[in-house]
């Protein structure tokens, strides 16, 4: 017969040995579900996880909510030009204006956004020139070129020669504010130029959390923010001018998924680089158009 003060000590000995036997090797590696609960949820796809802060992990507390990210919701489907390495894209008074790159594929489109017709198309004046972003302002077309220094302007009616101007390093997209153009270059700044000069009159890097956001590509100004194509995923990226800050990640992943499916069924893959770009508001029924390199299809599309 075991006195009170044995049982106790059994007792005491039992509680003591349990933490020691859920502490085995096999689970040592595995966080307590509490840890578990309080990180931020699996992102829809591995392209959407948001760059971590460069100064490691212990700076963001898992309790600081993350940038929100938004699915799209289709609304609309029409036909896109599967040859159209795309590279800009915005809808000006009923007319999908689109810029094409490639050294020997460059061209300025004047497009039907119903049909994906094709409705005049010009090339750049050498052939050797790689064309990117474009904007429209004040009835005016301005065409980036990717590493020749150049903006060429035309004439937003007829896609007739209004002339070009110089910039310093890359071009890659290009928007505009209604005052101002807004380009990006690849880097995690955006710049907004003088539409006469093309003179940089503002710089703002753009970051997540801290964390500064590069690739940034093809641009479009819409409702106050400017959305960008991030080069090689499916994130486009919405950023408040003022300050950088992404506000929002867009997942376009389901519209990629379903672009690539559409050109196996024509009987081709869309490759590496055939990636989501190309952003046009329609500010008339508060949609998106959004497309990408080659793909078959171009995707109207409401935000949450
Ligand atoms: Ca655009």
């Amino acid at each position: 017969m075991l006195s009170g003060m044995t049982r106790r000590a059994l007792l005491l000995g039992l509680l003591l040995s349990l933490p020691a036997q859920a502490a085995t090797p096999g689970l040592s590696t595995s966080p307590p579900p509490s840890i578990k609960a309080s990180l931020p949820a699996p992102t829809p796809a591995p392209t959407m996880t948001p760059p971590a802060p460069t100064s490691s992990s212990k700076a963001a507390p898992a309790a600081v909510p993350g940038t929100p990210i938004l699915t799209p919701r289709v609304v609309g489907r029409f036909p896109h030009d599967p040859a159209a390495f795309t590279e800009g894209l915005e809808l000006v008074g009923g007319v999908l204006f689109e810029s094409t790159g490639l050294v020997g594929e460059s061209s300025i489109r004047r497009t039907n956004p119903q049909t994906g017709e094709v409705t005049q198309r010009r090339a750049p004046p050498s052939n050797k020139i790689f064309s990117e972003g474009l904007t429209v302002l004040n009835d005016v077309v301005y065409q980036l070129t990717w590493q020749d220094g150049l903006v060429y302007l035309y004439d937003a009616q007829n896609l007739r020669s209004l002339g070009q101007l110089r910039y310093r390093g890359e071009g890659w997209g290009l928007t505009n504010d209604g005052k101002s153009l807004i380009m990006s270059d690849g880097s995690d700044t955006l710049m907004w130029r003088d539409p006469d000069t093309f003179a940089v009159t503002r710089r703002v890097r753009v970051v997540d959390r801290g964390a500064g956001i590069t690739n940034l590509n093809e641009l479009e100004y819409a409702g106050g923010s400017v959305y960008a194509n991030i080069w090689l995923s499916n994130k486009v990226a919405r950023i408040d001018p003022q300050s950088g800050k992404v506000t929002a990640w867009i997942d376009v992943t389901n519209l990629a998924r379903e672009a690539q499916a559409a050109a196996a069924r024509a009987g081709r893959q869309l490759g590496f680089d055939d990636v989501p770009n190309g952003i046009a508001f329609n500010a008339a029924r508060g949609t998106l158009l959004l497309t990408g390199k080659r793909w078959p299809l171009t995707f109207e599309v409401k935000l949450p």
